[in-house]
């Protein structure tokens, strides 16, 4: 589905004050996707994409992204092919090429199998490989090279997450005047944990090349402003709980809770099409009376597992609900070659096969194990047949998933069951709280959120909605844009 540009994003404009943005991320915005003999643009999924993608249509910025197109089409044939095809790209694309050693080192090696395991408290899970590191260092690099190209001083630069986390304090180096921010999409773990990182130091440097840091909750930006003051003494003098001074800038560090499109999935819920969608959806699982929801990327911090170990549990423990309640797990593949990925998934397949086997009778199956991603009408479809949601990640640095179960129930149906490891949590308090590693907990929240009176449930979930709406991506945003613009007034005063 096209995105509009919603009223709110008009104001973006403004909030720019006429300078370029150029967001900086590892995935690109679009894609070209091939049907049959036809070629159709299709936006990346996600929610930094459909932050950002409406205003760098509407102010004509720019985005500079690893070309990781993995259709043997790279991504200026890509962009060539769209233009023969008539498919208008909507904003310039600087796409990054890397090689296979560069991705391997750079992307499955030090991103996703050094920072993420370590970022999300998996300790057991890191190990620190110099040529991964190596690798980062190299990529970043030619990401820094790339924005130094493109980049000019008025322009607003936009760095995004782990991924790129040298990339900052590189493009300072080219030049003082540049106006750069930094979001960082994952937690920023705790000093005992990131002192773990032999490259603390230098990663640290890095970020602190911005002039505002973004993190999604006020313990993680309480995490870094320690682990720079522990780890770099005498180089970043702390001025306040969001400022501190380093190499003479002045550096702003505060929580922006990113959030969704909150009234674009409203409204995808609200349309007859939905409606017609749930109930042929409630039809096809049979005994599914009571229908639950788990929609992750398959990965170990989304504790999928575990999950499946919960809700065993709770037939176990609550026999009367079989052949009542059935649980849809949507799990969207991710990082298909990381080989723990892969064992995951075989994890998993078991998991659902062996409880399946236990405990389904006459025609009525517990677990419904669907690998693959859907289009975000038929998601949002999902998200409102469910008549509960369960979000029990072991960790997650904000977590969307929850905040569109809730911006998809119009009716006020529907119950959200949300770990407490989550970003989201500090806000979402009107659901039901669990602690994902006590998974007798979990079970019990099952049922009593399920029995919970429709009052109850009701009043729940219009808290929840009022929050998410309240606190919409369009918030985020702004307020991101805004003290940005404050911090690189404030950069040259550092001292008061
Ligand atoms: C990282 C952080 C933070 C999932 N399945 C389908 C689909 N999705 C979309 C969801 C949601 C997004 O993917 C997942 O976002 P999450 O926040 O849950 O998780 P991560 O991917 O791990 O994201 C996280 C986030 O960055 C933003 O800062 O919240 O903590 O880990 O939007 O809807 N979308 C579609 N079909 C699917 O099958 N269309």
């Amino acid at each position: 589905m096209s995105q509009t540009i919603t009223a709110p994003y008009s104001h973006t404009p403004l909030i720019l004050n006429n300078r370029r943005l150029i967001v900086v991320s590892n995935r690109e915005p679009y894609h070209l996707v091939r049907e049959a003999n036809t070629l159709r643009l299709e936006k990346t999924t996600g929610g930094l994409v459909s932050a950002l993608d409406p205003v760098l249509q509407s102010t004509q910025g720019l985005w500079i992204c690893w070309d990781s197109s993995n259709n043997n089409c790279r991504f200026d044939e890509l962009c060539r092919l769209a233009e023969l095809n008539n498919i208008e790209i909507p904003y310039e694309i600087a796409p990054i090429k890397l090689t296979e050693v560069d991705v391997a080192g750079y992307y499955d090696g030090f991103s996703n199998r050094q920072i993420w395991p370590l970022f999300h408290y998996f300790t057991s899970r890191y190990a620190f490989d110099e040529g991964d590191w190596d690798s980062y260092y190299q990529v970043n690099r030619k990401f820094a090279r790339a924005v130094i190209e493109k980049a000019s001083p008025e322009d607003l630069i936009w760095i995004q997450d782990y991924h790129l986390m040298l990339v900052p304090q590189l493009v300072r180096e080219a030049s003082p005047d540049f106006n750069i921010g930094f979001f960082c999409h994952i937690p920023f773990p705790h000093y005992e944990v990131f002192r773990m990182l032999p490259t603390r130091k230098e990663v640290l440097h890095g970020i602190l090349g911005s002039d505002l840091i973004g993190f999604h909750t006020p313990s993680y930006t309480r995490y870094f402003m320690e682990c720079a003051e522990k780890l770099l003494p005498g180089q970043v003098s702390i001025v306040d709980s969001n400022t501190l001074v380093y190499k003479n800038r002045r550096i702003i560090i505060q929580d922006f809770p990113i959030s969704v499109d909150f009234d674009h999935i409203n409204g995808l819920a609200s349309l007859p099409e939905t409606e017609e969608a749930v109930q042929q959806l409630k039809q096809s699982f049979p005994h599914g009376e009571i229908i639950g929801l788990g929609v992750d990327r398959l990965d170990y911090t989304k504790g999928i597992l575990e999950r499946l170990e919960c809700i065993s549990m709770f037939f176990e423990r609550y026999p009367e609900y079989r052949k009542r309640l059935v649980f849809i797990q949507i799990a969207v593949p991710s990082r298909i070659k990381v080989q723990e990925y892969q064992k995951m998934k075989q994890e998993i397949d078991e998991a659902v096969g062996r409880i399946n086997g236990r405990y389904s009778e006459d025609g009525w199956t517990p677990i419904h194990y669907l690998y693959r991603s859907f289009p975000l009408e038929e998601l949002v479809a999902y998200y409102r047949a469910a008549d509960f949601a369960l979000v029990n990640p072991l960790r997650d640095g904000m977590n969307l998933v929850a905040k569109e179960y809730c911006a998809a129930h119009p009716d006020y149906h529907g119950v959200l069951i949300l770990s407490e490891m989550t970003g989201a949590a500090h806000q979402l308090k009107a659901s039901f709280l669990v602690n994902p590693y006590d998974h007798p907990a979990v079970a019990e929240a099952i049922y009593r959120a399920i029995n919970a009176s429709s009052e109850e449930k009701s009043i729940r979930m219009e808290v929840l909605r009022q929050n998410i709406q309240e606190n919409n991506i369009t918030r985020w945003l702004k307020n991101y844009l805004l003290t940005f613009n404050d911090a690189i007034k404030l950069r040259r005063y550092a001292f008061q």
